[in-house]
């Protein structure tokens, strides 16, 4: 998942985490759509570094992203629940946009790396499952 990222949304507030931007995650290979679905509930876990749970309502927790060195949360921990997802032709790119959400973000921060942590929910079209805890660190910043 070496080029994911995370992205701020058509009109939305650079540096804030909200309703419209984008969770990206490239895969290595193509993966079981099927199994993993459109349907993703993300939660931001307060803390500093901010975590990000992205869970599949079909497969269960596919991934967290670690904001490297950025505190999205201000004081309790933000669910954007049922939020679509979208995947690319060749099955190896999930485009995840969030919607309500129900808390609010901190504004202002700038963008910096993330690091994936691949989980059991996510499934390759090979059948083999997300390795546990199997992590990477992107080279490129990104912000919501
Ligand atoms: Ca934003």
């Amino acid at each position: 998942m070496a080029t994911s990222r995370i992205e701020n949304g058509d009109s939305n507030v650079v540096g804030k985490m909200e309703n419209g931007d984008r969770i990206i995650l490239n895969f290595n290979k193509a993966m079981d759509t099927t199994h993993m679905g459109t349907e993703f509930n993300i939660q931001a876990l307060d803390g500093d570094p901010t975590m990000v749970a992205i869970d599949s309502t079909s497969s269960g927790q596919i991934a967290w992203v670690r904001t490297d060195g950025k505190h999205y949360t201000t004081g309790a921990n933000i669910n954007f629940t049922g939020s679509t997802g979208v995947w690319s032709d060749n099955n190896k790119t999930l485009t995840i946009t969030l919607t309500n959400s129900d808390g609010t973000s901190a504004t202002g921060l700038t963008a910096d790396t993330l690091t994936l942590f691949m989980f059991g929910g996510a499934r390759g079209a090979d059948g083999i499952d997300g390795i546990w805890y199997e992590s990477i660190t992107t080279d490129s910043p990104s912000s919501f």
